[in-house]
């Protein structure tokens, strides 16, 4: 052979190794709204550049995001430039367009041979842009490697949310998962575009706030001296359960969710699901106790009492330190699951239904949410329950967490409140996702992948009006039977996808097989950071 002949050889093995590129399959998850593929394709290298614009600290965010993430899958550290200079070629600009009208969260991406573009009028849109970029790598298995391409396809993407509350909530009260696990569930999130993270925090298994005011709440109130471990409450696990977030590592955390773009909306349960506040502080209690934190999952008699201005002045001081840890416009007070027996019992409890000329117990009910919503109002926060705080007479600005089905939302948006859909057949990830006896223990229920992703969060029964008080879904991870990091991410993945593209994709742009020929590529994704997943 010649070395002409030789030369060819090589160029031509090469050109059949490397895929094409216009036949790389673009699988985003959640789908993007508008996918346009070019017949050009941008490769990354160690000197290619991240660039913004001078001085726009929200999209440095963005930009040393995307930093770290090129750095995990290559290990290039590729430089930031926060320059108004052009540079014509080898860069990812991120750009602030200050004049074109893109909406909140909108971002355009565009890729070409010489740059790659992601345009928005804010970081939250860039931020999204980037999480869509970070998708377009190949990504492929071999042995027990996983790799991504640097070459990507080029492409021009248009895309939108379709809901402005994309949440996921953790229960960490049954459970306790630690700092390191949240940020990790946080990335999840972020990976698939949700902005909310709904933070399960006090309940009657474990308090597990810092409050400094009051520090027997994780004191006394953190620590169980064993947990169930059946249905039938009868064994146990003779193990001790305590750990809390101290402030110091709720605002870490608020820091880090914040770098996502993620709210976090934390939830401080009353007036039921409190034993655990009440085996610290008694006094705040009917009856008086002693209380116990509970060794066993359910709903218990034992509430706050109504009656006592001393039980608001306690919870207006928790609120204010909840307030000072968390920016969000939201505080979440739960109000579920309020069993009214003491408060028949509790002569106070029954002095304020007279004083204040409520009918019964329910009234009591709503009283005591739209005193703590006067609070929060008079400090700049808006109220959400769940739906229970229909019951009795809603309070005048509250946000209603449909949970019992998808009644209570409806009711609340047909009277001009908000909504956050989160109904348990569709959207509580504690449930079965496949046939029990093929599955670990769970609460019950059953919620397959097709069950999330075909879960359409805006009931027929809506005028076009009242449809506006949806403002999205959310999906709820209660973990009574749930004790693993690993256990809890099979739980969640890969149903928490389907949730993405339900709340992100438009109904007619949605397909079940395309989304579940998506999956594959995108358990890779999963498994390289170290995420465990239900396979299909
Ligand atoms: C109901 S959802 C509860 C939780 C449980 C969950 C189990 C809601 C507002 N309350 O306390 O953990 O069911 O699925």
């Amino acid at each position: 052979m010649n070395k002409v002949s030789i030369v060819i050889f090589i160029l031509i093995g090469m050109y059949s190794c490397t895929p094409k590129i216009e036949n790389v399959e673009i699988n985003i998850i959640p789908k993007p709204l508008n996918v346009e593929k070019i017949n050009e394709s941008f490769t990354f290298n160690k000197r290619t550049k991240i660039v913004i614009e001078q001085g726009n600290i929200e999209y440095e965010k963005v930009a040393l995001y995307l930093k770290n993430e090129i750095k995990d899958y290559f290990g290039y550290d590729l430089s930031i430039k926060s320059t108004n200079d052009h540079i014509h070629k080898n860069a990812i600009f991120l750009i602030h367009e200050s004049d074109r009208k893109f909406e909140k969260e909108e971002y355009q991406l565009e890729v070409d041979t010489k740059i790659i573009k992601i345009s928005s009028s804010a970081a939250n849109g860039s931020f999204y842009g980037v999480q869509t970029l970070l998708q377009l790598f190949e990504v492929n298995k071999s042995e027990q490697n996983i790799s991504f391409s640097k070459t990507i396809p080029g492409v021009k993407i248009s895309d939108k949310p379709r809901f402005e509350w994309r949440g996921m909530h953790l229960d960490v009260c049954r459970h306790f998962y630690d700092k390191e696990f949240v940020k990790k569930y946080i990335d999840l999130l972020a990976m698939h575009k949700m902005n909310t993270f709904h933070w399960h925090l006090t309940e009657d298994q474990g308090w597990r706030i810092e409050i400094k005011k009051y520090s027997k709440l994780t004191e006394i109130g953190s620590y169980r001296s064993e947990t169930m471990v059946d249905k039938n409450r009868e064994e146990f696990d003779g193990q001790e359960h305590s750990d809390f977030y101290s402030q110091e590592d709720i605002k870490e955390i608020v820091q880090y969710a914040s770098d996502r773009f993620i709210t976090i909306v934390p939830e401080i349960e009353m007036p039921g699901h409190s034993l655990a506040a009440l085996a610290a502080y008694p006094e705040f209690g009917c009856t008086g106790g002693p209380y116990e934190v509970s060794k066993v999952w359910g709903v218990f008699d034992d509430v706050y009492c109504a009656g006592n201005d001393k039980t608001f002045e306690f919870l207006e001081n928790v609120l204010t330190e909840v307030i000072e840890l968390f920016p969000g416009e939201y505080i979440h007070v739960g109000g579920d699951e309020c069993p009214k027996a003491e408060w028949e019992e509790c002569p106070k409890c029954q002095q304020r239904i007279k004083d204040e000329h409520l009918k019964n117990e329910f009234e009591l009910q709503s009283y005591f949410i739209k005193r703590i919503e006067k609070f929060l109002i008079s400090h700049n926060k808006k109220l959400i329950g769940w739906d229970e705080i229909l019951e009795g007479g809603l309070a005048p600005e509250a946000t209603v967490m449909s949970w019992r089905g998808s009644k209570g939302g409806i009711a609340a948006a047909k009277m001009g409140h908000d909504v956050v859909m989160s109904p348990n057949n569709e959207c509580y990830f504690d449930h079965y996702q496949g046939k029990p006896e093929e599955e670990p223990l769970a609460i019950g229920g059953y919620t397959d992948l097709k069950d999330v992703y075909n879960y359409e969060p805006i009931p027929a029964e809506l005028s076009s009006e009242e449809a506006k008080h949806i403002l999205g879904a959310q999906a709820n991870v209660w973990t009574e039977w749930i004790a693993t990091e690993d256990h809890l991410e099979y739980m969640v993945l890969p149903r928490m996808c389907a949730l993405s593209e339900v709340i992100w994709q438009k109904p007619e742009n949605k397909d079940f097989e395309v989304f579940k020929s998506s999956l594959n590529k995108h358990f890779l994704r999963l498994e390289n950071k170290g995420y465990n997943f239900k396979e299909l």
